[in-house]
């Protein structure tokens, strides 16, 4: 079942019709405008770039891999055909079974098929795209891995951070606070080091999810994607840095990112994932390359944030995340959870969160909410939570509205709690407190349950019943077909 490449990936989907072939697009806003059009529609492909103005050709951009529900199923051997709902509850099953197998040493591999050494290297070669109209540059990187070790104990780390391509071999690097390789880095600078790095730009699909969900501190992703594919990742030992790097990455570099102190370059502005500028540009430390590995015909992975709805990995699997932890802390018949705006992957941020369940005792929603509100994946840039019944939907905006809007009255439902972690990325930041790093806003959980006490005397549903649907769609076929 596992690809061992972004390739592989690709002709399984090209197989089952899911993939478009775009000649003639532009790096400059053309690829990131048809990537946005495309991500709108309800049956989208993934999307292959090729023939781009100034660049060889067959040096292609691939986008849209997973932010297609089934595309993402497809990564991970999952049943397409299950409801965005029933999607969530396997992935939350995926998560809590992973067993972890560790990446696989191999002597050789695709990526390093071209070699370039610091004299000759050019990360001007690749038709990196602008993807937003105000973005402050191309970026190469944002379905890129990034991996690092930790000085201490050797750990190998692989997040998603997104980067820029200042020059021909100086790379932007944006990391949040607390993502771990910026914990990583500052180690190494608290040496008075460089640290070292690599990173891919187009890799297999399921080392790029594990990249973008929250796995523990002191946790290798590699081991994480190993246990999702059920057998390795192959990589090759990088001989500048000795990092591991996927053996059949289409494209990547191995450098170090020294002290802020020597040097940084002003990074951004960058649309993201809540679908603003909210971050604007600011200095940031870079990567100087000192190596560059590719493929011949190098497909570039790109994953740039969207304004929501969109999703990165086409259902939230921070929703998966928050229902495991809902499990963990006790919380009974959880029906299930959704995220509508972010949520993309675990950690991430979430700030709307819907979680649907059977009330079995009087605060049962409410502890839900609460719970919820405390597990990283649930906390980190949120603002509301809404609990609704076992008959709502989460991933159905329409049934969510319907709920709130009859089953709660909004004095008596709805709690606020302030003081919670936000971050940069947050438009409600005034620029006052952006400036003093006054980084909090508040949370509000909206209980859209019906009321516990008298459920059972709960005006009924008007809707068409169950039995009677399936009574009439059996006697009317003929009309409804
Ligand atoms: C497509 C995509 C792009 C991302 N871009 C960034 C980014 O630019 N900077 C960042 O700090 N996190 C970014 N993230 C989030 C991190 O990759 C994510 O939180 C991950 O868990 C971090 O790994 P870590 O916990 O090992 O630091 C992105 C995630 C995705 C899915
Ligand atoms: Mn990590």
């Amino acid at each position: 079942m596992a690809f061992q490449d972004l390739r592989e990936f690709i002709a399984a989907a090209r197989a089952i019709n899911d993939v478009k072939e775009i000649h003639g697009a532009d790096w400059d806003l053309e690829i990131g405008g048809l990537v946005e059009i495309f991500a709108l529609r309800d049956n989208f492909p993934l999307l292959l770039f090729d023939q781009i103005p100034g660049y060889p050709a067959s040096y292609r951009v691939a986008s849209t891999l997973m932010t297609h529900p089934r595309r993402s199923a497809l990564a991970v051997g999952m049943d397409p055909g299950l409801s965005k709902r029933e999607m969530v509850w396997q992935w939350k099953e995926l998560l809590r079974k992973i067993t972890p197998i560790p990446p696989r040493m191999v002597r050789d591999g695709a990526v390093l098929e071209n070699v370039r050494d610091e004299a000759s290297l050019d990360m001007e070669i690749f038709p990196s795209p602008r993807w937003h109209e105000l973005d402050g540059g191309r970026y190469i990187g944002t379905a890129c891995c990034v991996i690092t070790a930790d000085p201490d104990d050797g750990w190998v780390n692989v997040g998603i951070y997104r980067i820029q391509v200042h020059d021909k071999k100086t790379l932007g690097l944006h990391i949040s606070p607390g993502h771990h390789a910026r914990i990583i880095r500052e180690k190494y600078w608290e040496r008075g080091m460089a640290c070292p790095v690599a990173v891919t730009f187009g890799q297999e699909p399921v080392l790029l999810l594990t990249a973008g969900i929250s796995v523990p501190y002191g946790v290798s992703e590699y081991e994480y994607a190993g246990g999702l594919r059920h057998t390795p990742v192959d990589v090759v030992r990088g001989t500048l840095t000795g990092l591991p790097i996927p053996a059949t990455a289409e494209i990547a570099i191995e450098g170090e990112v020294p002290p802020p102190g020597q040097e940084t370059r002003v990074e951004g502005p960058f649309g993201e994932w809540p679908g603003y500028y909210a971050h604007g540009a600011k200095a940031e430390p870079v990567i100087c390359v000192k190596a560059l590995y590719y493929r011949s015909d190098p497909i570039l992975a790109g994953a740039p944030p969207l304004k929501p709805p969109v999703l990165t990995f086409g259902v939230p699997i921070g929703a998966a995340a928050i229902w495991n932890y809902l499990e963990k802390a006790d919380v009974p018949d959880i029906r299930g959870v959704w995220c509508f705006v972010g949520g993309s992957a675990p950690g991430g941020g979430a700030p709307f969160i819907v979680v649907s369940l059977k009330q079995r005792y009087h605060g049962h929603a409410q502890q839900a909410a609460i719970a919820a509100l405390g597990c990283r994946a649930g906390n980190y840039h949120g603002r509301f939570i809404v609990v609704v019944d076992e008959d709502i939907d989460p991933a159905d905006l329409g049934e969510v509205i319907w709920a709130v809007s009859t089953r709660c009255d909004p004095k008596s439902a709805l709690t606020v709690i302030d003081g919670c972690w936000s971050t940069l990325l947050d438009p409600v930041i005034s620029p006052e407190r952006r400036e003093a790093s006054d980084l909090v806003n508040s949370r509000a959980i909206l209980n859209a349950c019906r009321p516990f006490a008298w459920k059972d005397q709960f005006p009924p549903v008007s809707a068409l019943s169950l039995e009677q649907r399936k009574k009439i769609e059996k006697k009317w076929r003929s009309v409804l077909d």
